[in-house]
């Protein structure tokens, strides 16, 4: 944006602030001053503009795409496009739940540090999302499809929505030129014809499946239930396995739109200066993942596409945080990341270049949907970091049972816990998923047990590393203003 126009734009802002609450407005205006001071540094700059467009499956973890080594599912859209692209084998969400986890791929931040640990929180505009900074750099920017979770419980009731008209909380619809919810292929083509020509694009477009309720009938050749590998620390009985078809089949309804996502691209000529970016929310609402801290719940899919500019079929297994997304994107963009963003731009290693990777990711487990807190469903609180071959899980609420989320009230898990009553279960899924508290830190080799099964904690060969992570864990909870007892306490 030119300087006379940010004048005139600050100018007719701080009009319409006049009829507003003066200190409110006071501190948003600050805000889009420098926003538009940092539009005006961008501007300045000489760069590419690619348009970005990130697409997003929600409840999805890794190990349920085709390409990711999996030989049951049907994924061919995702499975050919990876092919063309990058594959990331280890990239970790900051939170194994929607709304956390997408504050952080909006703000390159922690969940704890845009303060969005209770779920069902607006979004505050102090926090600057990558798409906003695209917008004040002259892109097209949007959100459609299923919702992008960042304007506050959809259901709240009317004394929270009184709470966010009184105060505007609800910001979306004025920080991005495009922010809608519902059909997402209706909106995504809408948003390419709202395009302006000659301008970049940048779109987080959301699509539904595989969150629960799991439908029946998503595909025409539904997988066979009897026929699907069950991951190691799963239950055997035929409704886990209906249960787990069903999911296969959303992912696999997916894939046919995500098919068409790229029909689209292809057919209005942009999939040459268009990044893809294929991304999982969060892990899959099955046993120890969405809502937990463990491989299922945070490690997702992530697939990147841009022609010419990466090695087709390249893989990597370089560990990446969801707070790593808005940097790259900016970079890639032509910006530089915001100094307060945490997240680091893996741009080089998309280039191919010599690329520094991290040497431990975090995420961290808060309140989950807006209800009261009765379980380790609706709230809980935990905290991790994963290294390279260890991680190290710190469950400050340990004393409560684990419950899955999303799926609790499903005769399949009802069943479940009937067999563990009557002991049918084996004692490992019994202990696995029906403990009555939980360890306060648990501690696995990803190599030799990556089902999480051996807890290793207070194992004497296993001290130097426990001492390690529990001590980054420090000072990541130190650094970002965390709110939880620290892991380490004072000596006695
Ligand atoms: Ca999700």
């Amino acid at each position: 944006m030119k300087p006379d126009k940010i004048s005139a734009w600050v100018l007719s802002y701080d009009v319409r602030c006049r009829a507003g609450d003066k200190n409110e407005m006071k501190t948003k205006f600050l805000s889009i001053v420098s926003l538009m001071i940092f539009a005006a540094t961008a501007a300045a700059q000489n760069r590419q503009q690619p348009n970005v467009l990130l697409v997003l499956s929600d409840d999805h973890s890794a190990a349920h795409v085709g390409a990711y080594g999996n030989a049951d599912i049907k994924t061919p859209n995702l499975d050919a496009f990876a092919k063309e692209g990058m594959r990331f084998n280890r990239a970790y969400v900051a939170a194994p739940q929607c709304v956390p986890s997408r504050a952080a791929l909006m703000t390159g931040r922690s969940p704890v540090a845009v303060r969005m640990t209770r779920f069902s929180a607006p979004l505050s505009e102090e926090y600057k999302t990558w798409l906003e900074l695209l917008r004040a750099s002259g892109y097209f920017t949007g959100v459609a499809g299923r919702s992008y979770h960042l304007d506050g419980s959809g259901n709240a009731p009317p004394e929270t929505k009184a709470v966010f008209d009184k105060n505007h909380l609800r910001t979306f619809e004025r920080r991005l030129d495009y922010a809608k919810q519902g059909n997402s292929l209706a909106q995504y083509r809408e948003f390419l014809d709202l395009a302006p020509k000659g301008k970049p694009f940048a779109l987080q477009l959301c699509f539904s499946d595989p969150h629960r309720p799991l439908d029946a009938n998503a595909i025409p050749e539904p997988h066979d239930p009897k026929k699907l590998k069950l991951p190691a620390h799963y239950p055997d009985t035929p409704g886990v396995r209906e249960d787990f078809a069903r999911y296969y089949d959303e992912i696999a309804r997916f894939d046919g739109a995500f098919g068409q996502v790229l029909d689209e691209l292809k057919k209005r000529g942009l999939a040459g200066d268009t990044i893809v970016i294929f991304m999982g929310d969060n892990g899959a609402s099955q046993f120890r993942g969405k809502g937990t801290l463990y491989e299922y719940g945070l490690n997702v899919p992530l697939l990147v596409r841009w022609p010419g500019k990466l090695k087709a079929g390249a893989v990597t297994s370089e560990l990446i945080s969801g707070e790593d997304l808005a940097p790259t994107f900016l970079e890639a963009c032509g910006l530089k990341p915001l100094k307060e963003m945490t997240g680091r731009s893996f741009l080089k290693l998309l280039r191919g270049e010599t690329y520094t990777g991290r040497q431990y990711v975090f995420a961290e487990r808060g309140a989950h949907g807006s209800g009261l807190p009765t379980g380790t469903s609706p709230f809980d609180l935990g905290r991790v970091v994963i290294g390279k071959r260890y991680k190290l899980i710190y469950n400050a609420l340990w004393q409560l049972p684990y419950q899955p989320v999303d799926f609790a009230g499903q005769p399949f898990w009802k069943e479940l816990q009937q067999m563990h009553k009557d002991g049918k279960l084996s004692p490992d899924l019994s202990r696995l998923l029906f403990s009555p508290a939980r360890p306060m830190f648990e501690l696995f080799d990803l190599e030799s047990d990556p089902s999480e099964f051996k807890n290793l904690i207070g194992s004497i060969e296993h001290a130097a590393i426990e001492g390690e992570l529990k001590a980054a864990l420090q000072e990541w909870m130190i650094l970002e203003h965390d709110y939880l007892p620290l892991p380490i306490p004072p000596r006695q």
